[in-house]
């Protein structure tokens, strides 16, 4: 099942020239008996109008790429039998709707769990054009701009993508340019040292002359290339630090490199102490981005784009806002978001996103940022995404770059519907099961805000003291009465970089949300919740419930009519998913157990 486009009726059997061309051939297939025109207006961008004439015609009125995002909502719309007003007009509310592909030349994928690379394999670009523009049809359909193609960690001989792999890139981005799609490259800050230069200090002449030099000879080849994106400083790769320069320095160098070219530089702020001493208490990774950026606000150049992850730490299933994207008001942000699920069941377990980027666009507000990433859920496995239902991910992502009020339920029916046209109560039943797929996956695994309870590196399946002793500054210091951080102002201050609203909110135990609890504070085991029941049972009982909504899961996963490629697919990991919800439950229950020594009040079996 080739995710949401099976619905399409029909393979891409042709080369578009255009985007307005695609738009025409996928009317004519995908709605063959409703007569439609096009019309482009430049003006327009990539906005369009769809009206609807009294004869009977729509027509669709964009800019060269709205007619294509207009066809496609139009397919989307009357495939999904809902009703459409006379006119109706829309333009996405950010520029940049990225996917950042953390692809290896060599065709692994970091963090990818749906098979090897679609765009390289032994040290090549290496792909099937075929599928190509399958991708850029399923990217281009829910309204989604940039691809970078190569890893963040920019491993050798990836970095070749500048110089010997040009010519490959390039054609590339000649084939996904129809579908509206621009390419972006990862690049490696110390590059230049590659290349005889001595350093890579972004303040001396011959590294500005040679950033300079090697962006023209890639803008010649992909003109409309939409930029760089810079993963610095940060887990071991190379960055401004080492000459003593700050952030903006870094990026402010490149952005002079790429400005002729109308290009971007996307500047990562994932950066923190990845060799921390866990005995070191003053240290609080969460405060790390704020500290090496805040202060910077406002010295950016206007063609850098600060790229945030959307928590403090890294993907967590529950982390606040960073408070990045609160505090920056005079620098371009972006929104990072993982698709890629990394720590949320690697596409083996059933996980649906759009719930939890809903709370995070709730407390953002939408002026903040410009652009929206995510690491991508892709990869060479026939159904794209490994898991046939991960492909909500993707789907969703793009509705809700192009309009962040995009409702999660509406969203993930009109993906459900489009994808397997079910009866209406199996439709229920599945969008309910994907709708409430996070919380299930929320209970089962680390509790109340806490994270990192999984196994390290690998990142799937539970390890409570993985990670506690280790170098990434993840900790949660459970003992025998209590657990969690304080990050309040008389703990490591963390909660300070927020706003006051906020700062009153997380603040005190008694009102900050008890799914943020132990995120913000450190409680001991018999501290009261909201709801009466104390911290150690509610760790008991949510573990209990999100094993039990797994089997329910489980349950409803069998009972719906899905095709047979998928059904199969799906079973097995369904029952991956049952041992690993078990084994978390389990684990996680007899860890706290044997640190505390209180029972479950309801008896149930915790081993000892
Ligand atoms: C691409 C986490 C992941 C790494 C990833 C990194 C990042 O640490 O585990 O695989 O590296 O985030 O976002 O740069």
């Amino acid at each position: 099942m080739k995710a949401w486009l099976s619905r399409l009726q029909n393979d891409l059997d042709f080369v578009p020239s255009s985007p307005k061309e695609l738009a025409a051939y996928e009317l004519s297939h995908a709605l063959p008996d409703i007569p439609c025109r096009i019309e482009t207006d430049p003006a327009m961008d990539e906005g369009y109008r769809i009206s609807h004439s009294p004869d009977g015609t729509y027509l669709i009125t964009g800019g060269t790429t709205g007619v294509l995002y207009g066809a496609y909502a139009l397919i989307c719309r009357v495939l999904c039998g809902e009703s459409l007003p006379d006119e109706f007009r829309s333009s996405p509310q950010y520029a940049l709707r990225m996917i950042n592909c953390w692809d290896n030349a060599d065709g692994s994928v970091e963090r990818g769990y749906s098979g090897r690379s679609l765009f390289f394999e032994g040290g090549h670009l290496q792909y099937d054009p075929f599928r190509m523009r399958e991708l850029g049809r399923l990217l281009a359909s829910v309204g989604l701009n940039v691809l970078c193609i190569n890893n963040v960690n920019v491993h050798f001989p990836a970095q070749l993508l500048l110089e010997d792999y040009l010519g490959e890139a390039a054609a590339l981005a000649d084939l996904l340019r129809p579908f509206g799609v621009r390419l972006m490259f990862s690049v490696d800050f110390s590059q230049p040292m590659r290349h005889g230069i001595p350093t890579a200090d972004p303040l001396d002449p011959a590294v500005q002359a040679w950033w300079k030099e090697t962006a023209a000879r890639v803008w010649k080849a992909i003109p409309d290339l939409a930029g760089f994106l810079v993963k610095a400083d940060s887990e071991g790769r190379p960055g401004p630090f080492t000459y003593g320069r700050n952030h903006a320095d870094g990026a402010n160098m490149l952005a002079e490199a790429v400005r002729p070219f109308g290009g971007s530089i996307i500047w990562r702020c994932f950066v923190y102490n990845c060799r921390q001493d866990w005995r070191d208490t003053k240290t609080d990774r969460p405060k790390a981005a704020w500290e090496h950026y805040a202060f910077l606000d406002g010295q950016f150049a206007d063609n850098v784009i600060l790229q945030v992850k959307h928590g403090p730490f890294d993907f967590q299933v529950r982390e606040p806002l960073s408070p990045l994207l609160l505090g920056m008001k005079k620098t371009h942000m972006a929104m990072e978001l993982q698709l890629a699920q990394e720590y949320t069941g690697h596409q083996i377990d059933i996980y649906t996103m759009i719930p939890m980027w809903r709370e995070l666009f709730e407390e953002l507000p939408e002026s903040n940022i410009m652009s929206l990433a995510a690491v991508s859920n892709l990869g060479r496995d026939e159904n794209y995404t490994g898991h046939p239902l991960a492909a909500v991910n993707l789907f969703t992502y793009g509705l809700l770059a192009w309009d962040p009020q995009t409702d999660a339920k509406e969203a993930v029916t009109r993906w459900a519907r489009l994808t397997y046209a079910f009866s209406p109560a199996d439709e229920s039943s599945l969008v309910s099961l994907l709708l409430s797929s996070r919380r299930t996956y929320e209970k089962y695994t680390a509790p109340l805000g806490i994270g990192w309870m999984i196994t390290p590196h690998d990142h799937y399946g539970p390890n409570p003291s993985g990670y506690e002793y280790d170098l990434w500054g993840t900790y949660h210091k459970a003992n025998r009465d209590a657990v969690g951080i304080d990050r309040t102002a008389a703990g490591t201050g963390y909660l300070l970089q927020y706003p006051d609203s906020l700062q009153q909110k997380y603040g005190d135990p008694v009102t900050c949300p008890d799914l943020y609890i132990l995120f913000f504070h450190r409680l001991p085991y018999t501290f009261r919740m909201k709801d009466g029941r104390t911290l150690i049972q509610r760790i008991y009982d949510d573990h209990f419930d999100g094993f039990s909504e797994t089997q329910a899961m489980a349950e409803t996963i069998r009972s719906l009519p899905f095709p047979e490629e998928d059904r199969k697919v799906i079973l097995d990991r369904m029952d991956r998913q049952l041992c690993n919800a078990k084994e978390w439950c389990d684990i996680i229950n007899t860890f706290f157990f044997r640190l505390s020594g209180f029972r479950d009040e309801h008896g149930r079996t915790i081993y000892d």
